[in-house]
Parts: C-alpha cells; structure tokens; sequence
C-alpha cells in the first residue's frame, strides 16, 4: 500500500518479536514504521484490527525515543498512562482499534508494518 511517497507492508499474518521484525523489514529494503503525522497514524491503525509492531524505541537511552529509520521522533500518540517502561519496555506498538501507542516488552510475538521511504 502506499500513502504520500512512501509504501507500506502490513504483516498481520506473522508475529515476530520486535528485533525479528526489523530485521524482516530491513531484508525487503525498508524499516519498521515511523510515524511522522495525525494523518500517517490514522493511515496506519485503519487496517490492522490487531496490535503492530512500529519502529520507535528507547533502548538505547531509557526514556529518549526514537524511530529505526531516522524519522525525527516529533509527533506523538501515546495512549494514557504510557510510556510507563512497565518492566522495562522499551519498543513500541500500536493498540488494537484506537491506534494509540504503548510503549511494550520487545520480546513479545506481534503483527507488524514495514515502510520503504519513497524516492523525493
Ligand atoms: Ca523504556
Ligand atoms: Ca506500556
């Protein structure tokens, strides 16, 4: 699918933990998702009905977020209560149906979107 420039795989049939996950989008030219709009989220959230894994992360400094493919980590969309690093959670996911964020344990097996920028 794209939208704008960019085109997007939804993988809602495999689950793979989050590092699984990036490494199966980074082998087909892309990264996890990132997030740069109102409009890219709600892009984003429509077709799924379950909950993705997208590319942003605190794992290199707890609390400092960001996206795998470089994205400046601007627009947010945390659901209430999160980033609560539950357990140390440190990769993010989109909640099923409202499309806001939590901020999730890595190592759980979740569908997720992949996005290859576009040429500008
Ligand atoms: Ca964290
Ligand atoms: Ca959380």
């Amino acid at each position: 699918m794209t939208y704008g420039s960019n085109c997007y795989k939804f993988k809602s049939d495999t689950r793979k933990s989050w590092t699984s996950a990036r490494h199966d989008c980074v082998a087909d030219g892309a990264d996890l998702v990132s997030i740069t709009s109102a409009e890219e989220n709600q892009f984003v959230t429509s077709p799924t009905g379950i909950s993705m894994w997208m590319g942003g992360h605190d794992s290199i400094t707890e609390g400092g977020w960001e996206w795998t493919d470089g994205s400046p980590f601007r627009f947010i969309h945390w659901n209430a209560g999160n980033p609560d690093d539950y357990y140390g959670e440190d990769c993010l996911s989109m909640l099923i149906n409202n499309g806001y964020w939590n901020d999730d344990n890595c190592g759980y097996k979740r569908g997720y979107v992949c996005k290859r920028r576009g040429e500008k």
